[in-house]
């Protein structure tokens, strides 16, 4: 039985909150979990069970919980000015600040930056941004979106129409016309035969049959995480990202690179593009901005669209209410700040990264998995049923729900995608912790082999 004030907060929840992506009679079965605090790598509820977070909220907490300096960068500032926009020609000194301090620490060339709220309008940014140029440049028959299957991009209904997964296109008769998808470099799921290499630059290619089937004359962009995230941490191989570049660079196609959770530190450096050496037109960031403290998103521009959209002779017709908010700029700079003082942004690349890849590949000798993937702090362990082959549980048996629950109980917070159990914690792991998260994944795999049964 729930004590009291949880089951009131289940009970309002329940009949008032409609949360996203949920099945609500479902949850209304279950009732929600209330989470009441955070410290460092840990949240805790409402019951008091403390969980481990190996998501790191929604891939978002880099620097952990309970950051007294962002609370404060937060409180000063609302104190001095809470709130004044940067429309007619205004601008407020953290959002200032905080454009150029990414500037410095952007891929060369990302000088010009766009605040937003959330990934979703960054990126809906972003494909405007891409088509408003291509007006500028007086081609205005360059229009055509490529992305990719299992990409997540956000869900308005630009980002949800880049979003390639079917179950959040249909509902909403999405995606809109000019979208268009490729598969994606999963080598696990759809690489069988080739070997990783030939599998990236074929999966490459498939940008380029893109291009040709639509006309490069048409294309106006190509968006991409470097590593997909809820996709299911598809890490591509190393021949995958230097054959994109020739083929946009080939054919006039802008490369777009959203980085919402590969950027602040995720993948070893500031971005997935220093990671996989890309060179992006335009980089999206939100979650590790603000270290998911405050709603914040950038879109970062390069010379070419950056410097053509700067001296357009007409207004840019775009900008939101709480584009640059100076209280979410505050923090976004105190946490970059943070993140600098404390290594973070390459900790994941270092020893750290090294004993959580190492310690997880250990996994791989157990019966339920297939596959172990890690970049960075960033990791996929993929569930079988047939270890030889590499063959999935069928979909209906929901195998990932089951062990994501069970983890829960375990005391670690997984998420599972499709039967990929996926790990994302807070860069600030300890050795330690990432020998607690490997100890509670081992026990959470042998209880759900048991719950399935072998
Ligand atoms: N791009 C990427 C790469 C993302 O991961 C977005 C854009 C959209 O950001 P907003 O702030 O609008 O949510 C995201 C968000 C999951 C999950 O199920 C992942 C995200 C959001 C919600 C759930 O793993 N990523």
């Amino acid at each position: 039985m729930a004590d009291e004030r949880t089951a009131h907060w289940r009970r309002i929840d329940d009949r008032h909150h409609l949360h996203p992506f949920t099945t609500f009679r479902e949850l209304s079965a279950k009732g929600s979990r209330v989470i009441v605090r955070g410290e460092g790598c840990y949240v805790f509820d409402s019951e008091g069970n403390r969980l481990f977070d190996g998501m790191s909220g929604l891939w978002c907490v880099n620097v952990g919980y309970g950051r007294e300096r962002l609370a404060k960068a937060a409180f000063e500032q609302m104190t001095r000015l809470p709130y004044y926009n940067t429309f007619f020609q205004t601008t407020t000194p953290p959002v200032a600040e905080l454009a150029a301090r990414l500037a410095a620490i952007l891929p060369a060339g990302l000088g010009r930056v766009i605040f937003g709220n959330s990934g979703s309008d960054a990126n809906d940014t972003a494909i405007k941004s891409v088509w408003y140029y291509w007006n500028l440049e007086g081609r205005p028959q360059k229009k055509n979106i490529i992305a990719r299957s299992l990409g997540y991009h956000g869900v308005g209904v630009g980002s949800a129409s880049l979003t390639g997964m079917r179950f959040m296109h249909e509902p909403f008769d999405l995606p809109l016309a000019r979208f268009h998808h490729i598969g994606n470099p999963y080598a696990f799921a759809v690489g069988e035969g080739l070997d990783e290499e030939t599998f990236g630059s074929t999966a490459a290619r498939w940008l380029e049959d893109k291009i040709l089937e639509l006309g490069a004359d048409t294309v106006a962009a190509f968006f991409a995480e470097p590593i997909q995230g809820a996709g299911g941490v598809i890490i591509p191989p190393a021949s995958y990202w230097p054959e994109i570049q020739r083929i946009c660079r080939k054919y006039d196609v802008l490369l777009v690179v959203d980085e919402v959770i590969c950027g602040f530190g995720r993948t070893g450096n500031w971005w997935g593009a220093t990671t996989f050496a890309i060179e992006p037109d335009l980089l999206v960031m939100a979650k590790g901005l603000s270290s998911g403290y405050l709603p914040i998103s950038a879109v970062a521009l390069g010379a070419r669209v950056g410097d053509a959209i700067w001296a357009g002779e007409k207004e840019f017709a775009h900008g939101l209410t709480y584009a640059g908010h100076p209280v979410a700029a505050a923090v976004a700079l105190e946490n970059i700040a943070i993140m600098e003082e404390e290594g973070l942004e390459t900790r994941a690349s270092g020893p750290i990264g090294r004993h959580f890849a190492s310690r997880l590949a250990q996994l791989e000798e157990h019966p339920l998995v297939g596959e172990v993937r890690t970049r960075g702090l960033l990791a996929c362990i993929e569930l079988v049923e047939d270890k030889a082959a590499r063959k999935p549980y069928p979909a209906d048996r929901k195998v990932g729900l089951t062990c994501r629950d069970i983890s829960i109980d375990n005391g670690l917070i997984m998420r599972a995608i499709r039967d990929g159990m996926v790990l994302a914690p807070p860069l600030i792991v300890t050795e330690a912790e990432v020998d607690e998260i490997v100890e509670k994944v081992s026990r959470t795999l042998d209880d759900t082999a048991r719950a399935l049964g072998r």
